[in-house]
């Protein structure tokens, strides 16, 4: 090979890597949530870090402090190990159109006796017009699946999207579990079975 010939190739080479490169930037922008929203959102649910108000706003707490051991079941949620927490789920705002600036449950970790605010979650009823899973920030809700028993009927064939905003999450701010929660030291430790998955929109 001449020295022009490698040169060339080189380039070349270099020039696919740049266009691929370019490619999966626009790619990973598609799925990146916008900054500016998120804060906002976070902004207008930081009264809710008193869970006191979070009740007086009708977001009841399900007391269970639920976590996952990492289990791998056919046909259920894979659900990575970690926690979920605390739900206070206000019923009353669950709707088949999720309101991105109303989340349908605020998730609380069991701190030092008290209630951290950790994340939030939509939860999206499945119902005979559901034509596709719904979308938020770019994000696709999981499911479908049944409702997380015990605390919740397994009969709420749903989708949900968790968002870790009060505390970091290893997995990424979109994972159902966080393994940085904690339910020991809490009263009401929940171990939950990943949830059944249901058939979706035919
Ligand atoms: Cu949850």
């Amino acid at each position: 090979m001449t020295k022009t010939t490698h040169f060339r190739r080189r380039s070349l080479l270099a020039l696919v890597g740049l266009v691929g490169g370019c490619l999966s930037a626009v790619a990973a922008q598609a799925a990146e949530p916008d900054k500016a929203e998120i804060d906002a959102l976070k902004q207008s649910l930081t009264k809710y870090e008193d869970y006191k108000a979070a009740i007086r706003d009708l977001y009841l707490s399900t007391v269970g402090c639920v976590y996952y051991s990492g289990e791998k079941v056919a046909g259920a949620m894979d659900y990575p190990k970690g926690a979920m927490g605390i739900h206070f789920v206000n019923v009353a705002s669950v709707s088949p159109t999720p309101d991105p600036t109303r989340p349908n449950v605020l998730i609380y970790e069991p701190v030092d006796g008290g209630l951290r605010l950790v994340a939030v979650e939509w939860l999206v009823p499945l119902t005979p017009d559901t034509k596709q899973p719904p979308k938020l920030f770019g994000q696709t809700f999981q499911g479908p699946m049944e409702g997380h028993y015990p605390l919740i009927p397994a009969e709420f064939h749903h989708y949900d999207l968790h968002a870790w905003l009060f505390k970091d999450n290893p997995l990424g701010m979109f994972s159902p579990t966080n393994p940085d929660v904690k339910c020991e030291d809490y009263a009401f430790p929940m171990p939950e079975q990943p949830t059944k998955m249901v058939p979706g929109p035919m």
